[in-house]
């Protein structure tokens, strides 16, 4: 199977590091959504990134929808998901916590990087950039609460999107999320991006190289 994007979506990264976490052999091509348009529109005429082209050609998108295909596809069979009804409410939460600090972060670039500067739309700006701040702000508080495990064997998958929001936001948005505000999610990020599955995988341009 081939995962498609860039390693700077934070939806992206999030796939390519839990793949790996999962046993599971990938191919990445490193396009853009933006800059190969055409090529990217050849694969998935919807644009969206990540996109999985499944060992049969079929095309799955959507982050959380291609984990869920992954968790099914590895064998021996294994999650990133606490099995016990607690723990996996409480990943669910943080997972939607870091999803939505992904997005509101992404309206923040889009709108920064795609609008002509005197079509900016202030109050849009000051809602999201809110919603991003409750969002790490609840992350911060969580991650204090109940600190989440940050090894290869029991990272979970609210740390791995923990890990990947937290990142984006601090390469995209430091001046927004000052990094020295969310002492628990700088320290918990330091560790997990030291992982060779997020090293393999780093933030940016590059194409994601098996280590073996
Ligand atoms: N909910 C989606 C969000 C994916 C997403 O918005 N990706 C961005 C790149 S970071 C994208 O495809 N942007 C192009 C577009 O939306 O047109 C997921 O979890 O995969």
């Amino acid at each position: 199977m081939e995962l498609i994007g860039m390693l700077d979506s934070p939806y992206v990264r999030r796939v390519a590091i839990s793949l790996q976490l999962l046993g599971l052999r990938f191919e990445h091509r490193s396009l853009s959504v933006f800059s190969t348009f055409a090529q990217f529109q050849r694969i998935n005429p919807v644009v969206k990134a990540p996109s999985l082209v499944c060992d049969d050609g079929e095309v799955l998108m959507d982050s959380t929808l291609i984990l869920e295909f992954a968790e099914a596809l590895a064998t021996p069979r294994k999650s990133l998901m606490p099995a016990g009804l607690a723990e996996r409410q409480h990943a669910l939460c943080v997972i939607g916590l870091a999803l939505a600090a992904c997005e509101k972060s992404v309206q923040i670039v889009y709108e920064r990087n795609l609008r002509p500067l005197e079509k900016l739309h202030e109050p849009w700006m000051t809602r999201v950039t809110g919603q991003l701040l409750a969002a790490y702000g609840a992350l911060e508080s969580e991650f204090k609460r109940r600190p989440l495990a940050f090894t290869r064997t029991t990272i979970n998958q609210a740390g791995v999107s923990a890990a990947v929001a937290w990142q984006f936001t601090q390469q995209m948005l430091p001046e927004i999320v000052p990094a020295e505000n969310y002492p628990a999610l700088r320290e918990f990020s330091s560790r997990a991006e030291a992982l060779p599955e997020f090293t393999a995988a780093p933030h940016g341009a590059s194409t994601y190289r098996p280590t073996d």
